[in-house]
């Protein structure tokens, strides 16, 4: 379990998948295969977001998944639980404002792992990057029913966090593929791409889903 992780390119926040087991299994299917299919869909790296799984399930299922990952070199990053990461070797840590402070996550990863703070505010950005994380990630921009504090910061919250944020930002909160063309249109130059929960999951084939938002954003990026 000592394999090195895989380096961290602001690029890779692009597509940024975003687990939910309570829809993995009101769909059907298993997190290992809702992980592969969201990666051969063009996800560029995924987050186990698991509230409720207990630690043992949570350490074997991120285990499997990390195999997986690794096995299509996509970072597998785990939110908030720094003790799941480290069980199954993952390639970093999400960690929200009332969660493990950044800099305490990164005393325990070391510097090779990746870490993302969730940030509402442009003060919430600063101490990111002062703690020593990698990106951040920004909302809810548009309103969502799979996180309870769902307080939005909208486009311009969005817009006025990137600007003065020093670090690489994925936004999150309500983005899909009616919408994401508006997020990644913002234009701001560190604004790296989005981070979605239902639009992949909560949808019969996160295979298709995940191709259809990659070609939304594609299309934002090459301008037409
Ligand atoms: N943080 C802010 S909004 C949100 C999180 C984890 C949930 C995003 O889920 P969805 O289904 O993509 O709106
Ligand atoms: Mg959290």
């Amino acid at each position: 379990n000592v394999a090195p992780g895989l380096k961290f390119h602001p690029d890779d926040l692009f597509l940024y998948a975003v687990t939910d087991s309570g829809m993995n299994s009101k769909w059907g299917r298993s997190m290992t295969d809702a992980v592969e299919a969201a990666i051969k869909g063009g996800a560029t790296i995924v987050q186990l977001r698991e509230k409720q799984m207990e630690t043992r399930e949570f350490i074997e299922t991120a285990t499997a998944c990390m195999e997986i990952c690794r096995r299509h070199k996509i970072p597998l990053l785990i939110n908030d639980r720094v003790d799941v990461a480290l069980a199954c070797n993952a390639d970093g840590v999400h960690v929200g404002q009332s969660d493990m402070q950044a800099r305490t996550v990164r005393a325990l990863l070391g510097p090779g792992k990746i870490i993302g703070v969730s940030c509402k505010t442009t003060a919430q950005g600063e101490q990111a990057w002062m703690d020593g994380a990698d990106y951040i990630g920004c909302g809810g921009v548009f309103p969502t029913s799979t996180k309870k504090d769902n307080t939005t910061i909208g486009l311009e919250g969005l817009k006025e966090i990137c600007v003065a944020s020093k670090l690489p930002v994925v936004a999150i909160g309500g983005i899909g593929i009616g919408n994401a063309d508006l997020v990644l249109g913002t234009g701001v130059k560190n604004l790296k791409g989005v981070a979605v929960v239902s639009a992949l999951f909560d949808r019969e084939s996160v295979e298709g889903e995940t191709k259809k938002l990659r070609s939304v954003l594609e299309r934002v990026l090459s301008g037409v």
